[in-house]
């Protein structure tokens, strides 16, 4: 017997009995483990190593070029009532998904191994933190879990200890898009993934169970699961600020977890610290606050654009033990992608292991990712260990707008920073497969993850209130104006600590700001932008409303919330309301 939890043994042995795997393995976490499983992909050549002198313990992995990123519209809700799941998320009842998936993964297992993988979101001994099991054929899944999860025996003694976990069933399949499902049962704390190795389809932890089954337990239980980076800010007084922002995909959170201040501001004493970067549990504290914890152990980040300018933390923690995925590969077997150097250097192997010549598109595939371990980030926080989570002082929503969405914008109440949160729109990345480069609706950075109705979400969002006498402020802001040239407005990067500081001091009651109808701006001076090259023209364009086109905007969001019915809150058609009587005023 390998569990001495009654339930996960039935599930195994039901799972087998589908699947019909050649041999079943229990992942304990180990080292020896490790090196097996390494062995294995290397032997079948599925990891090829890295250059073990610039970096030892790194591999690369390339997918099957149908499967670079996530299939949103093949990724399902499967709850009882379709309303529950809402016009947010694909819907199937869940016996109609449970028979369609089920016949896919029939025999899907034949000649492969069964890993079996208990792993825990969150510090283990943690009581934010939940519990699961993924069921896996890939050995790439089990590689990149153990970095992103806390994974193995721990986890599974406190499976046996608290016999609740969520139960994720996954096979690469035949890889066909055609046979390709996301099966989300939150009612049944059960996730179905099969035909896909790609990370937020195949890594259950990340999006399936952290988000869209973490956002419905969230609901039921009154805390919050979200799209989120968490970021702590030292000033020079020694005294620290968490921060939580939610940005849609490949729109820069990793850079802003492990954000460098500029030079000045470094002299100063300002430092900076990292949480995490992708996903955070946020739960209401007895004092009133609201705690976060990051429930990953690692990185699954973008590989292209990040550089020695743009992102060095990042850079410097890709040395060792990392696994890079759908990179391109260098003469002497380093990982390289655009953004990396240039020019590129002679002889790249693309993406697909083909030589690779200028002209002929990207070498690296734009959602190309690294995975490495949380704790080779030299800005990472014991912080991040912290049973407890950390306070958030502030919560920042964000999307890719190359016009009107001002730098930053502080809400003028909790209701109107949920009203923010809300209408998030961002334009479109290579993280999911579609066009590229169109504004869609992503509120709170989670149009992909959220497991159920945003009517009742944002419903949730508002009644944080009740629970929580000291919640954090609410802000947004858009790193991604253009001018009309089409050249970025702001520097982004590093120097978004600028913009950070307005709001850190707004939350001690300090900072200068203007009230507008879509919230507080920041006088022009305002924002220290001393040593950059802004004129007070572009920080005036930066941090100006066009009434015209606030009001072409309230206009989308009316058709967008009245999807929504009778769930979407009073409070937003509202706040709405007010937005738009203000900016006729
Ligand atoms: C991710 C995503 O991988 O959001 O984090 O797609
Ligand atoms: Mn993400």
């Amino acid at each position: 017997m390998t569990t001495t939890n009654k339930n996960l043994e039935q599930w195994v042995s039901d799972v087998a009995r589908l699947t019909k795997p050649d041999k079943i393995h229990w992942c304990t976490g180990d080292e020896a483990e490790k090196k097996s499983i390494i062995d294995l992909m290397v032997k079948a050549g599925t990891f090829i190593p890295l250059n073990p002198e610039t970096h030892p313990g790194c591999y690369l992995h390339r997918s099957d070029p149908s499967d670079v990123a996530r299939t949103e519209h093949l990724t399902f809700v499967c709850t009882k009532d379709q309303e529950t799941a809402g016009p947010n998320n694909n819907w199937m009842a869940p016996n109609e998904g449970h028979k369609k998936i089920d016949a896919l993964f029939d025999g899907c297992m034949k000649g492969r191994t069964l890993y079996v993988i208990p792993y825990c979101m969150g510090p283990i001994d943690s009581p934010l933190s939940r519990c699961g099991v993924e069921i896996t054929d890939s050995a790439y899944v089990v590689a990149n879990m153990r970095i992103m999860t806390r994974m193995g025996t721990p986890a599974l003694k406190r499976i046996e200890r608290e016999n609740t976990f969520v139960k994720g069933l996954h096979s690469t399949g035949d890889l066909s898009p055609d046979r390709r499902f996301v099966m989300h049962f939150p009612e049944e704390l059960t996730i179905k993934s099969i035909g896909s190795g790609y990370g937020g389809n195949a890594l259950l932890g990340k999006k399936c169970h952290a988000l869209r089954l973490g956002s419905f337990q969230a609901r039921n239980e009154g805390w919050l699961a979200e799209h989120m980076l968490i970021v702590g800010i030292e000033n020079p007084k020694g005294e620290r600020h968490y921060v939580a922002a939610a940005f849609p995909s490949a729109c820069g959170k990793t850079n802003l977890a492990m954000l460098i201040p500029p030079q000045a501001y470094r002299e100063k004493g300002w430092k900076v610290f990292t949480v995490g970067d992708d996903i955070a549990w946020i739960h209401p504290g007895k004092d009133g606050r609201l705690y976060a914890i990051n429930p990953e152990a690692g990185y699954f980040g973008v590989a292209p654009g990040t550089g020695a300018n743009t992102n060095p933390t990042a850079l410097n923690m890709l040395h060792k033990n990392a696994i890079f995925t759908n990179v391109a590969l260098t003469k002497d077997k380093k990982p390289w992608w655009e953004g990396l150097s240039k020019p590129a250097p002679e002889g790249l192997t693309d993406w697909q292991g083909r030589p690779w010549e200028s002209g002929k598109g990207p070498a690296a595939h734009p959602n190309s990712r690294f995975t490495v371990s949380a704790q080779q980030c030299e800005s990472y926080t014991p912080a991040a260990e912290d049973a407890q989570g950390v306070p958030l002082s502030a919560i920042i929503f964000g999307g890719r707008r190359k016009e009107l969405a001002p730098l930053v914008v502080e809400s003028v109440s909790w209701k109107h920073g949920v009203f923010l949160g809300a209408s998030v729109a961002s334009e479109t990345t290579a993280a999911a497969t579609g066009a590229v480069g169109v504004v869609r609706r992503d509120p709170m950075a989670m149009q992909p993850f959220c497991g159920y109705n945003f009517g009742d979400y944002w419903t949730h969002w508002l009644s944080m209130e009740k629970t929580s006498s000291k919640l954090p402020k609410i802000f947004h802001v858009n790193w991604f104006r253009q001018d009309k040239a089409g050249n970025y407005m702001w520097p982004g990067f590093g120097d978004n600590m600028r913009v950070l500081e307005w709001i850190l001091k707004r939350c001690e009651g300090k900072g200068e700001a203007t009230r507008t109808p879509i919230g507080y701006l920041p006088t022009v001076d305002a924002i220290d932008v001393s040593g950059l090259n802004m004129t007070p023209q572009a920080m005036r364009e930066l941090l100006s409303i066009e009434v015209p086109a606030w009001k072409l905007e309230l206009d989308g969001l009316n058709e967008y919330f009245a999807k929504y019915g009778s769930r979407l809150p009073k409070d937003l058609s509202e706040e709405k309301k007010r937005i738009l009587n203000e900016l006729n005023s």
